[in-house]
């Protein structure tokens, strides 16, 4: 480190999961943390739409005051919680949660809620609570299907590339990606389905009616495990598989190949992510995908899918078939949406502000989120977004979010704070990584727990000094204060009731002074260690952790990671929510969208002339070495591809009569650009007869 530049980074060998392994991003930390697009200072946009420097007080009051006149003039529906939390900055996401309470709102939108409520939803359906989450034994399965995925770029598995590495070179493994891209994954891989986008429903639907009918399925673990299979059979007995395989385009003999080999393997998983959950059909490709590991019995066990613990409580549950107090559970106003796992999908925001009428949204507050850029329809959350009484933004940068909102208020960044992030998603070891701040900020910036907890403050939420609750927690020696701290923060949540949402700032404020200096934000995390462990005694002492107060401390000081839990596999059983602790197969609503597959269109041939009008269907995801999502402050972060392409199949290509880096216009629903065309590095089109390809971009 040289001027405050991070010049060498390197991994850290004594990391309890990495061993040294370092992702490609990790590598270009130094942009995030300098860029002209950084900020500096809270800000405040003018009447003529300039911004000028406000003072943190000013700022905060203000925007107290405005929040408090909402709540009152239209009660908390009014307010809903942008973001929230990127991918590795989570700890400030229980701070700025208490804002919902505080306003009386339980609206949060955020990407995950574009991404994977989907398969949360299922989830909740399967294994009886939203918040169990699955993850894929990858490093110990012999056989294993990439769907809609490119983990040698996005490192959604642990220490991707030598993972994956591992399973292309050890005899007796095998590898299959299904991806219409040929991925660096599927380049490594022994088999690549190279389906056209959009079908995954249907090459799943023909996967599972080929086990089913020959047989292959595990009839020992369905009977001991499951409920509900009849149905599900019946259902995949319909599929007419030949036909659904034709329009996925992908050779028959191939897809009976996986299929078979999948369910004969040993030990097997399948990791899905954006390619199936960003396209059509996504809450039945995370049906079907589940299916599959499911009725051939690679679950709870190694080298399946397990299910697996969270530290910082990150999914909650909310059936929609719920109602409180005899009320359906909260509902958005205009699409009478009800939230999966606690949020709400950001695709409903401009309608939500927009066409609402007096129900509207009318203040939001955007943290660790760009909507103008992130989210579906950016013209359309734009002009949402401009029409609001109130946007306060949160981030590091100046971004195209920021620029429409009437505060946007600098957090320190990510290296100049305590941060973690809470998509610690391992099993049958999970771990955690608190990392300690390692540049001091010159700026007038803040971290989001003080952010927050003086914004509650100014509120009037909670109050500015807690004697008591400060001077036990300033008793010696430390480990002895914890058990009486927490008594009394306990008792005193207990008496008033009306600040129990705020424990996180509390905790904050009082304990928080008391931990290694920069670490009081982490002062949360007592109570969650504690639940932790008494949830998952037998797995936290297997860890080596006497109990949650030695967890919380062995997080706080260690700066390699932690190893919170070491389960066996057999356990995921305890982790499942369903009363009867079976795998509930049967969900009607997804085997009625399965059936309802069959009178689906086929996909249109493609276009003979460009005059045709040349329809094509943009593809999501393209994760490169380069990009952390759309956080691209400066072009120069792009070594290669610098202006991007619209990447297409050579097929259609050349029936718009398109040249290799040739110039289109691309139009769309509701916007046009113009953009480069590629078909390289697609590979050569595998004509299948009768199935033209109708693709894709990106
Ligand atoms: N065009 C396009 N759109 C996409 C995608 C795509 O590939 N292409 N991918 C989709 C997917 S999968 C996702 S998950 C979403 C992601 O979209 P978003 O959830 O909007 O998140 P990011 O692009 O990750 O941007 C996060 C923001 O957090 C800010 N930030 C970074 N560190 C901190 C911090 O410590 N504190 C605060 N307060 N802010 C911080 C960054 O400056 C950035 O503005 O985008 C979706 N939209
Ligand atoms: N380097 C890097 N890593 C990241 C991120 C990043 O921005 N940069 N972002 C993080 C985030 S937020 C996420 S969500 C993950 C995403 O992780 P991944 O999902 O692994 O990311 P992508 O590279 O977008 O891979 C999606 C793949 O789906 C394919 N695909 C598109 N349409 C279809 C379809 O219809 N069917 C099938 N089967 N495949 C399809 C695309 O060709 C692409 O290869 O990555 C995370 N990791
Ligand atoms: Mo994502």
């Amino acid at each position: 480190m040289a001027d405050g530049h991070l010049r060498s980074i390197r991994g850290d060998a004594d990391h309890v999961t990495s061993r040294g392994y370092l992702c490609q991003k990790a590598a270009r930390l130094d942009h995030y943390q300098h860029h002209a697009d950084r900020l500096r200072h809270p800000l405040k946009r003018t009447a003529d739409g300039q911004f000028v420097r406000v003072g943190w007080d000013e700022a905060l009051v203000d925007i107290a005051q405005r929040l408090l006149a909402l709540r009152q003039r239209h009660g908390g529906r009014a307010f809903a919680l942008v973001g929230g939390g990127g991918q590795g900055n989570h700890l400030g996401g229980v701070y700025s949660r208490q804002l919902l309470a505080a306003m009386g709102s339980r609206y949060t939108y955020n990407s995950l809620a574009q991404e994977k409520t989907g398969d949360f939803w299922v989830n909740g359906r399967l294994f009886g609570s939203q918040s169990c989450h699955t993850t894929e034994d990858v490093e110990h399965a012999d056989y294993v299907i990439f769907i809609g995925c490119n983990p040698y770029q996005s490192h959604g598995i642990p220490n991707a590339r030598d993972t994956l590495r591992a399973l292309q070179k050890t005899p007796g493994r095998t590898m299959v990606v299904i991806d219409p891209r040929r991925t660096e994954t599927a380049r490594m891989a022994h088999h690549h389905l190279q389906l056209r986008p959009g079908t995954d429903a249907f090459l799943l639907a023909a996967m599972l009616a080929i086990i089913v009918r020959e047989g292959l399925h595990d009839r020992d673990f369905i009977a001991a495990h499951c409920s509900g299979f009849d149905a599900v059979e019946a259902a995949l007995r319909e599929v007419p598989v030949d036909d659904y395989v034709r329009r996925a385009d992908v050779p028959l003999a191939e897809v009976q190949r996986v299929a078979r080999d999948f369910a004969r393997a040993q030990r097997a998983c399948v990791r899905v992510d954006l390619g199936v959950q960003h396209t059509l059909h996504c809450t039945l490709n995370g049906y079907l995908e589940k299916l599959l590991y499911l009725l051939t019995g690679q679950f709870a066990r190694e080298g399946g899918v397990n299910l697996h613990t969270l530290m910082l409580p990150m999914l909650g549950h909310t059936d929609e078939r719920e109602t409180r107090r005899g009320r359906p559970l909260a509902r958005t106003a205009c699409h009478g949406m009800h939230p999966i796992a606690g949020m709400y999908p950001p695709n409903l925001l401009p309608d939500e502000i927009l066409k609402a009428g007096e129900q509207r949204l009318r203040a939001l507050f955007v943290d660790s989120a760009n909507p103008a850029l992130t989210y579906a329809d950016g013209a359309a959350q734009e002009a949402a977004l401009r029409s609001l009484e109130l946007l306060v933004v949160v981030d590091v940068a100046m971004t195209e979010t920021a620029r429409l909102a009437h505060y946007v208020l600098p957090a320190a960044t990510q290296f100049e704070k305590v941060e973690a992030t809470g998509f610690n998603l391992e099993f049958p070891e999970n771990f955690f990584h608190l990392r300690a701040p390692i540049l001091e900020s010159a700026d007038d910036t803040l971290p989001e727990p003080e952010i927050y907890t003086r914004l509650l403050e100014a509120m009037g939420a909670i109050p500015r000094r807690w004697p008591l609750l400060a001077a036990i927690a300033r008793r010696q020696p430390r480990r002895a204060r914890y058990r009486p701290y927490l008594a009394a923060l306990l008792g005193t949540l207990a008496w008033r009731r009306r600040w129990a949402p705020f424990a996180a700032s509390i905790l904050y404020r009082t304990l928080g002074p008391t931990l290694p200096r920069g670490l009081a934000a982490t002062a949360f995390l007592l109570p969650l260690s504690e639940a932790y462990a008494r949830r998952h005694r037998v797995a936290v002492r297997r860890a080596g952790h006497r109990d949650g107060t030695a967890l919380f401390e062995a997080i706080v000081h260690g700066r390699s990671g932690v190893i919170l839990s070491r389960h066996e596999y057999a356990e995921s059983w305890q982790l499942m929510r369903t009363p009867d602790q079976r795998v509930h197969l049967q969900v009607p609503e997804m085997l009625q969208e399965l059936r309802a597959l069959r009178s689906e269109p086929a996909a249109p041939a493609a276009p003979a002339a460009p005059a045709d009008g040349a329809s094509l269907l943009l593809m999501a995801g393209e994760r490169r070495a380069y990009n952390a999502n759309q956080i691209f402050r400066s072009p120069d972060w792009r070594k290669t591809d610098a202006e991007g392409a619209l990447r297409m199949h050579p097929d259609d290509l050349r029936r718009l009569g398109l040249a290799e880096g040739g110039r289109a216009r691309c139009r769309r629903r509701r916007t046009t650009s113009t953009c480069t065309c590629r078909s390289k590095p697609w590979p050569t089109p595998r004509a299948s007869p009768g199935a033209p390809r109708r693709t894709e971009a990106h």
